[in-house]
């Protein structure tokens, strides 16, 4: 039987493309989002291409029971996750701690953590039955430094990789690897999202030098993924050549 993966997020950007790395190497893939109908979509393709089992989750990460709800009741044959990729998240809003949205800011805390802690603690109990389990949590480079009006954001990926150390060493006694990997700026729908689906403003964050793709971020999920059981990356951070770290980006004028 084939290793099975469950990816959040996977309607779009980095989750989209891991499914089609995991799927191209014959792994079977629960793939979960809010889209209906891109999960749908996504779904018929893998299998199409691929000839390896999809099944598609539709549920919101920040709704606790839902989450349980999907996770608890999966199929038997789907029980067996032997890899958790925590990838669905957001940015809302670029704007100054005092002028930013409340409501911004409880998304992405209920999305970005809170939405990460439900998917582990439900499939969790899976890989601690089989003694074997990887949970790989994307972070970010702005998990790793703070840059003016990134506030809440930033804060929400301090927070995973500050819940990535904490899983790595609870885990421990039940063999579970964990990897944080923390990106630079990728060009998926991630700025449409932020900008609240201004695509000028989008537009601008990759002008005048190439960021990563959605694609180099799903082979570097992979090559954490695919390692002998006894070595595990815990932490990583990648970014394109042009930039070095939040505050500097090298670009074409
Ligand atoms: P995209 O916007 O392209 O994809 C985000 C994915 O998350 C979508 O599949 C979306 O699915 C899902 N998602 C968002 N909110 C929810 C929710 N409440 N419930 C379920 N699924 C949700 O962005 P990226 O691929 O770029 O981002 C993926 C992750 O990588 C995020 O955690 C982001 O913070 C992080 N990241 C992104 C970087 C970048 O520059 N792009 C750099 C570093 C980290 P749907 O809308 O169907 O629910
Ligand atoms: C996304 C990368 O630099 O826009 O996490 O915060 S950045």
């Amino acid at each position: 039987m084939s290793d099975i993966v469950l990816i959040t997020g996977a309607t779009s950007g980095f989750g989209k493309a891991s499914a089609e790395k995991f799927a191209s190497n014959g792994f079977q893939l629960i793939i979960t989002g809010r889209r209906k109908e891109r999960l749908d979509e996504i779904k018929k393709q893998l299998e199409e291409k691929f000839q390896t089992k999809v099944l598609a989750l539709e549920f919101d990460v920040q709704d606790k029971k839902a989450v349980f709800n999907a996770i608890e009741n999966l199929p038997e044959e789907w029980k067996n996750i032997s890899i958790l990729v925590n990838n669905a998240g957001l940015a809302l809003g670029r704007d100054y701690f005092e002028e930013a949205s409340m409501d911004d800011w409880e998304t992405m805390i209920n999305t970005n953590l809170n939405g990460l802690l439900y998917v582990s603690r439900a499939v969790l109990p899976y890989m601690i039955k089989n003694k074997k389990g990887h949970i790989i949590n994307m972070g970010s480079v702005a998990g790793k430094e703070v840059y003016e009006k990134g506030n809440v954001y930033c804060a929400s990926k301090f927070a995973v990789d500050a819940i990535s150390q904490g899983m790595r060493i609870d885990l421990l006694r039940h063999k579970i690897k964990v990897t944080s990997i923390n990106p630079g700026a990728a060009e998926t729908e991630f700025s449409k999202v932020r900008f609240k689906g201004d695509e000028g403003m989008a537009a601008k964050i990759y002008e005048g030098y190439k960021a990563l793709s959605a694609e180099d971020v799903a082979d570097v999920i992979y090559y954490c993924a695919s390692l002998p059981p006894h070595l595990c990356i815990n932490d990583l951070t990648l970014s394109c050549v042009a930039q070095a770290n939040c505050y500097y980006t090298y670009k074409d004028s």
